[in-house]
């Protein structure tokens, strides 16, 4: 039996010599950053393989989600979901604007479309809902909303690398979306981020607060930040594209083997998703109910012990950190959903590098063999 621990994430890597080319490159020609040669063949490349028309590309997933709330000028208060990494609502208080949390739905544990009017009031300026798990938030009834109270919207999208709906990309939604290729993402470029633009002058006003509002050598249009890609992360990026398909192949087969075996194992459910899209299996989440024989917590100390590494991905709530729990909409009681479901749920390990002896393994553990 292996021991090697296992993580809940590994990025997928390409061989290493296939990548000294690109370095050659850059060598080459020195030019590292600053919209460089890399830069601007990763973007079209990207626009292509994801099936949007303009995106803006990124350091890292955060900084675009700042820059994301500068671009459409977001104050006041936002609605958003306390189910997400922290990032989500940090972005917000870096622009000085007040997240209020909605509650999240018990299938998609995605932001609950029927709670969001509720909480909408003369200060709301906009949602940020994100797609939990890259599993699509219920954009249409989101937009209904958005359109009858004049609200913006920006997903979040952070886990939704690839992920179609509708015969379309669902980056397309909302004013705008958020990427991250982070190291523990589906796609990566180390550190990295996007945001897909609607049109062409929303993508290049982007373009100029990432690079500190500079249109030219001597012209500032606005008080921008430093937020561009690198051309190290741009061409990994590239290369990275040639693999993504043969990774999102490996994470859809461990999907179904761990759906396949999950049903003969009382307490333990995957997710009930029933949204009509193409999934990217970014993560793969259960709930252990109380039927199970040990509680989520003893599970996840009992596989550590095994050197089994999962996340309890997104507990605490962020509506539990110090700097949101004083604001009325984290208070107990308004979150019911959220709060049992971040009590519940584990994220099991999915990577392409994960073989079948590991996913056996980290099975027959869930079995308590
Ligand atoms: N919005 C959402 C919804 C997000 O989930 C995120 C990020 C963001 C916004 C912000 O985007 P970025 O600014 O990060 O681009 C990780 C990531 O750091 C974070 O990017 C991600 N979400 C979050 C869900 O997960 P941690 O603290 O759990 O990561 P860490 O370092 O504990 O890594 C998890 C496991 O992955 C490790 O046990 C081993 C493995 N790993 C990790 C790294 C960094 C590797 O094998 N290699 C690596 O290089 O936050």
């Amino acid at each position: 039996m292996s021991k090697t621990p296992i993580y809940v994430t590994q990025p997928h890597l390409p061989p290493l010599e296939e990548f000294i080319p690109y370095l050659e490159q850059i060598w080459e020609n020195k030019i590292l950053t600053n919209n460089g040669p890399f830069h601007r063949q990763f973007e079209g490349a990207l626009c292509e393989w994801l099936g949007v028309d303009h995106l803006a590309l990124f350091t890292n997933g955060t900084l675009a989600l700042v820059t994301a709330l500068q671009a459409l000028r977001i104050t006041g208060e936002v609605i958003t979901t306390p189910f997400s990494f922290v990032a989500t609502a940090h972005a917000l208080l870096w622009n000085g604007i007040m997240p209020v949390f909605v509650d999240i739905d018990p299938k998609t544990l995605n932001i609950n479309p029927a709670r969001i009017e509720a909480a909408i009031t003369p200060k709301t300026t906009a949602i940020l809902a994100v797609h939990v798990y890259g599993n699509p938030c219920d954009v249409k009834e989101i937009q209904t909303i958005a359109d009858h109270y004049n609200l913006k919207v920006i997903y979040d999208a952070a886990h939704a690398f690839g992920v179609r709906w509708q015969n379309g990309s669902v980056l397309r939604h909302g004013d705008l979306s958020v990427m991250s290729f982070h190291a523990t993402k589906v796609f990566n470029t180390f550190e990295g981020g996007a945001i897909v633009c609607p049109d062409a002058k929303s993508k290049q006003h982007i373009d100029h607060l990432k690079n500190f509002g500079f249109v030219n050598e001597t012209t500032v249009v606005a008080s921008g930040i430093n937020g561009k890609m690198n051309e190290m992360q741009a061409a990994f990026g590239l290369l990275q594209l040639k693999h993504i398909n043969e990774a999102l192949e490996r994470r859809c087969q461990i999907d179904a083997v761990y759906r396949e075996n999950l049903k003969s194992i009382e307490g333990l459910h995957c997710l009930d998703y029933e949204g009509q899209h193409v999934a990217n299996y970014a993560y793969f989440p259960i709930l252990v109910g109380p039927e199970y024989p040990l509680s989520r917590d003893s599970l996840y100390e009992k596989l550590r012990e095994q050197g089994i590494y999962c996340r309890r991905y997104f507990y605490p709530l962020i509506s539990s950190f110090s700097m949101y729990r004083g604001m009325s909409s984290a208070r107990s009681g308004n979150l019911p959903v959220a709060e049992q479901i971040a009590q519940r749920v584990i994220c099991l390990p999915i990577y392409p590098a994960l073989d079948d002896m590991d996913v056996k393994r980290i099975i027959e553990m869930l079995r308590l063999r």
